[in-house]
């Protein structure tokens, strides 16, 4: 069944009141960096054990972590990967042993998720994130170029290591899109960007553990026909985050959930027609009158907006509860 969650930070904010109220108990959490004791790690089980404790108290249940221990030099395939990796298989085995079920990931090297506007004008002024490929800083990064084929290898080498440890805590490792779905960005390729350079992914090391993140954003910016490409992936889906945009790869704008290219309703049948079984959170949110803008895309106010949205989409679909 298709469940409602929301990012809920591992630190308190306003959110984790706001989230319950709007109904949702579900929470895709981070790593606790700002609780660490000495000598501790964050993916050392007592403190993800106390993460996890916190969100407890607050009324929800976690089922995805979204974020990562330091992974570059993996990405990289530099001196110093065996011990990022290790860390990520720690962080596999003590999910398993919380019943944490989903690890979301990425393999975008240097720079995550990229913007060159984090206040574009939207409906009524509200703002949004925007990215144009002819504003990106010549100083984006001090690193020296890296090429698909480097990215594909070390990839291959982190998933032959990490999958066999994930498929014996049983937690799935859940690769989320590139942001924007573009190469190279300043001589940093990324490769997990297309359709179907995610069906190699998928078909590079088969497992039951190795699946994706559908992240509307991102894909939608890769077809003109998401629901088709969310049914092909199917089973493969263990994770959905539902947002939406306007443009193309190299030039686009977030819009609201219901004012972007895609047929969200059409996507909310999808998930339903392959029977998809997870989570879904809104991704980024409009920043709205009255709200800080200081967390671009994941201000507080906008989610009520967008948690309302999905639960109409979901009840049309599924019916009401
Ligand atoms: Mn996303």
């Amino acid at each position: 069944m298709l469940r409602i969650a929301e990012f809920i930070s591992p630190t308190p904010t306003p959110v984790w009141k706001l989230a319950r109220q709007c109904g949702v108990d579900l929470a895709v959490g981070g790593l606790p960096f700002d609780s660490l004791e000495a000598n501790e790690r964050v993916v050392d089980l007592a403190p993800l054990t106390r993460m996890k404790q916190a969100y407890e108290d607050a009324g929800f249940t976690l089922e995805v972590i979204e974020s990562r221990p330091p992974l570059n030099k993996a990405k990289r395939g530099l001196a110093g990967r065996d011990e990022e990796i290790d860390a990520v298989c720690t962080l596999l085995e003590n999910m398993g042993k919380l019943g944490i079920p989903v690890w979301c990931y990425e393999w975008m090297t240097d720079f995550n998720w990229l913007r060159t506007n984090l206040a574009t004008p939207s409906r009524g002024g509200s703002v949004v994130t925007s990215f144009d490929a002819n504003d990106v800083p010549a100083d984006l990064t001090s690193n020296p170029p890296i090429s698909e084929d480097e990215l594909w290898a070390n990839l291959d080498y982190f998933l032959r290591r990490t999958l066999p440890v994930a498929e014996r805590a049983g937690v799935k490792m859940s690769m989320h899109p590139d942001d924007p779905p573009i190469t190279p960005i300043r001589g940093v390729s990324r490769i997990m960007r297309t359709i179907p350079n995610y069906h190699r992914l998928l078909e590079m090391v088969p497992s039951d553990m190795n699946t994706i993140t559908l992240c509307q954003g991102n894909f939608t910016l890769m077809t003109d026909d998401l629901p088709a490409e969310i049914r092909r992936f199917g089973k493969k889906i263990s994770f959905v985050h539902f947002r939406d945009v306007e443009g193309v790869p190299t030039q686009f704008r977030e819009t609201w959930h219901d004012a972007g290219k895609t047929d969200m309703l059409a996507c909310m049948q999808a998930y339903k027609d392959v029977g998809f079984d997870g989570v879904l959170r809104p991704d980024h949110v409009p920043t709205v009158e009255g709200d800080s803008n200081s967390n671009a895309g994941y201000s507080a106010f906008g989610r009520l907006y967008a948690i309302g949205y999905i639960r109409g989409l979901q009840e049309a679909v599924y019916g009401t509860p």
